[in-house]
């Protein structure tokens, strides 16, 4: 099995719940090795190309709104490396919707669906698959911020 890289991002609810230490508390016992990090002012522009696939989704302006709160809202971004790295991360991570997922999984323990605006605010992002953590690593890290 190849080595893999996978995206993980601290979600803005994520950081103003003060979870970011517990995301990567789970992530590193889980024992996944961590290759880059790097905070990351998140713009309109990265939030769309970040949620591409799901630009024609009725929630899509919602989901950007939430993904930018504020005009220089910082996202820590982290990229994980491994065998297998990509779905075990998200098994750790838990499914999209925080009702669905496994309630030990960070997902299911801390996020929520907001009443307001609908949103499954899922407190992190983990790429889904190979195709997405490749385009997903190369919008959020320059070149330079990674190992060979
Ligand atoms: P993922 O984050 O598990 O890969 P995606 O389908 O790529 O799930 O959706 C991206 C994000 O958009 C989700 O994590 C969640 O925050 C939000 N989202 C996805 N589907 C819905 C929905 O049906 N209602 C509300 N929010 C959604
Ligand atoms: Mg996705």
């Amino acid at each position: 099995m190849a080595i893999e890289r996978t995206l993980v991002l601290i979600k803005p609810d994520g950081q103003k719940r003060k979870l970011t230490g517990l995301v990567i508390d789970r992530l590193d016992h889980a024992g996944f090795e961590m290759i880059a990090t790097r905070i990351v002012p998140v713009t309109r522009k990265l939030a769309e190309a970040h949620y591409e696939a799901l630009k024609d989704k009725p929630f899509f302006q919602n989901l950007i709104n939430f993904f930018v709160p504020t005009k220089n809202f910082k996202i820590l971004a982290i990229v994980y490396q491994g065998e297998n790295v990509i779905s075990e991360v998200r098994k750790v991570v838990g499914a999209t919707n925080p009702e669905a997922a496994d309630p030990s999984s960070i997902r299911g323990s801390f996020g929520r669906i907001s009443s307001v605006t609908g949103i499954m605010e899922n407190v992190v992002h983990a790429s889904a698959n190979a195709e997405d953590a490749e385009r997903e690593i190369a919008l959020w890290f320059r070149k330079e911020d990674l190992p060979e």
